[in-house]
């Protein structure tokens, strides 16, 4: 593997990073060191070696120009949370949210594990910028890996190679992220946080949650750490901008959950009712937020491509990544037809011939894609792409939106009566586990600001730290909960969802510009029927109605549960988040 001559000039660039490496090579015992330059030329090469060992597979060349399919080991497919560890000194600071360990205890088990694991390997240095390389918001990081495809990926979701080597050089600082793929065996398979040394620890997962570092590992775990020592936020949103008739653009960042529509949302077509209206993609997946010299919060996205969700990607329901994915893209763990096209559960046409795992299609078998297949691809490809996307000091939002995937009670829309009342609707997102994590799907759990995968801390500092960052804004963004996921008695949404979801991001806009109607409830401000634009829309009789009502009951039934689960972080939990809460439950009860 990796014949190219080695980067001896990049190796020398930085003493800080060449002396890190040599230890791990000491500790993993490599054949050889392949330093990333990040360029076209080596990107290819990584490609060329790949094919020729069967690991990548090339696409239909006529259809899917640089499109390759890659197969993960099939026990290997997803994020893997319950081996996903935050290690600080202290077990509070991680909190009740996530799994921890003693720092010394997992880097003992660690370090046994990658004792020797590279022999016969190469040994990536991967260099990266998240953030763009010039702005004061991006953090760089190193990413050590015995796989070419990580580095392929890291290639296509960061800034990657020379660039950001020169950039941790003047910065002085960088994560280190260490991983091997080991021998894939999930007994032998940990995803370990340092958030006090700014570093991370994987072993034994190829999978991109779990061994594309820079993603949830760092530009989530350690920097949503980094950001509450800092005084910003990192954050698992997307950021999308509206651009109206008359050339106005509102940026929203929106968290949801993983699989749950980000990356629909991000790149969503206007319906053929809403001419003039278009939205341009920043980010979609993760936002890091600051607050500016103006007192408006502004948001970059750290990554600068796509790692997203395959099954039900088409032409309908999101032309701009069906079209994004056309060219120079990486496809794991999706089927092929006869003609060696990519096909995945939710395209209209093609015949599955080879499921996912390379055996033939049997639906027996289950789906001919797996649920969590994914496509990686540069985020440029996108013709949504926004000429902002890449702006150092980032964008200014208008609005935050969070959700989840919730069949029952969540509204269609409800608006926060304050920055601490939006802290709480954040703080009690539930939502419907999905494939993106290795655990029962479709079992609803909470998953405040859709973080629970991913908060480097603990949640009752986390959420203290929301409102502190709030409070310092002179004009905060306006905070509003949705939900696209309801259903009816016989399991149909309510909601048509995709292109229409405008419709509701409309309403949003014209709250925060204070040129739309809503009605008080106890949860917060509704749309009243009339206030929403459903013109055109086939809705079922009374659907709308179902979508806008508020049910005290439930909703007390639901205000006690968040109490509940908010107990269990004790006293660090936020005064003002439990009184807003208290407010809550009493609005309800009153009604
Ligand atoms: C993702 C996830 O891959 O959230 O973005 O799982
Ligand atoms: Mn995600």
């Amino acid at each position: 593997m990796a014949t190219a001559p080695q980067h001896v000039t990049l190796a020398s660039l930085n003493l800080q990073v060449s002396q890190w490496v040599d230890e791990v090579a000491r500790l993993t015992q490599p054949d050889q060191i392949f330093w990333c330059d990040g360029s076209e030329a080596e990107f290819s090469m990584l490609e060329r070696e790949l094919v020729a060992e069967k690991e990548l597979l090339p696409l239909n060349q006529a259809s899917y120009p640089g499109c390759y399919l890659y197969r993960s080991h099939p026990s290997d497919v997803a994020r893997v949370e319950h081996l996903t560890f935050v290690c600080t000194r202290e077990k509070d600071d991680a909190g009740p949210n996530n799994h921890w360990m003693a720092p010394a205890e997992a880097h003992r088990k660690m370090d046994a594990l990658f004792d020797g694991c590279m022999k016969g390997r190469t040994l990536y240095v991967v260099p990266y910028c998240m953030g763009p390389l010039d702005s004061p918001f991006s953090r760089c990081g190193v990413e050590i890996t015995d796989s070419a495809y990580v580095v392929l990926n890291m290639k296509l979701m960061t800034r990657m190679g020379q660039a950001a080597l020169e950039r941790i050089t003047r910065d002085g600082t960088f994560v280190k992220g260490l991983h091997s793929v080991g021998d894939l065996n999930p007994e032998r398979r940990f995803i370990m946080h340092f958030p006090e040394e700014l570093s991370i620890k994987s072993f034994g997962s190829g999978y991109g949650g779990n061994a594309l570092l820079g993603k949830k590992c760092h530009a989530l775990r350690i920097a949503s750490w980094q950001a509450r020592t800092e005084g910003w936020l990192a954050e698992h949103m997307l950021i999308v901008g509206i651009e109206n008739p008359q050339g106005e653009i509102h940026y929203l960042a929106c968290a949801f959950p993983s699989a749950c529509g980000k990356t629909n949302l991000a790149m969503l077509i206007p319906p053929a009712q809403y001419k003039g209206w278009k939205v341009w993609t920043l980010g979609d997946d993760i936002a890091w937020l600051h607050a500016g010299k103006d007192g408006r919060l502004y948001a970059i996205n750290p990554e600068s491509g796509y790692f997203g969700v395959v099954p039900g990607t088409n032409a309908k329901t999101n032309k701009n990544a069906y079209d994004t994915i056309r060219t120079d893209t990486i496809f794991t763990n999706v089927a092929l037809t006869a003609d060696n096209l990519p096909w995945w559960e939710g395209l209209p046409d093609g015949t599955p011939v080879t499921d996912w795992q390379g055996r033939p299609y049997d639906p027996a078998n289950g789906p001919a894609a797996q649920p969590n297949s994914r496509f990686t691809v540069a985020a440029k490809q996108n013709p949504a792409y926004s000429k902002l996307a890449e702006a150092p000091g980032g964008v200014p939002l208008s609005a935050i939106v969070f959700g989840g995937r919730r069949r029952t009670l969540a509204p269609l829309v409800y608006q926060a009566r304050s920055w601490v009342h939006g802290v709480l609707l954040g703080a009690g997102v539930a939502s419907e586990t999905t494939a993106a994590a290795t655990s029962a799907v479709g079992v609803l759990r909470r998953d405040p600001m859709a973080m629970k995968p991913f908060a480097g801390y603990n949640f009752a500092d986390y959420w203290s730290h929301w409102i502190n960052v709030g409070a310092k804004l002179k004009s905060p963004p306006q905070i509003f909960h949705v939900n696209w996921f309801r259903q009816d008695d016989s399991g149909k949404f309510l909601w048509p969802g995709f292109g229409d979801n405008l419709r509701v991001l409309r309403w949003i806009i014209d709250r925060c510009k204070g040129t739309a109607a809503a009605r008080e409830t106890a949860i917060g401000q509704l749309p009243n029927a009339k206030d929403l634009d459903v013109n055109g829309l086939e809705m079922a009789p009374g659907a709308l109605d179902e979508l806008l009502a508020v049910s005290p009951e439930l909703w007390q039934a639901e205000f006690e549960g968040i109490a509940e689960y908010f107990a269990g972080f004790g006293e660090r939990m936020p005064a003002a988040l439990q009184a807003e809460l208290t407010a809550a439950l009493a609005r309800v009860e009153a009604n």
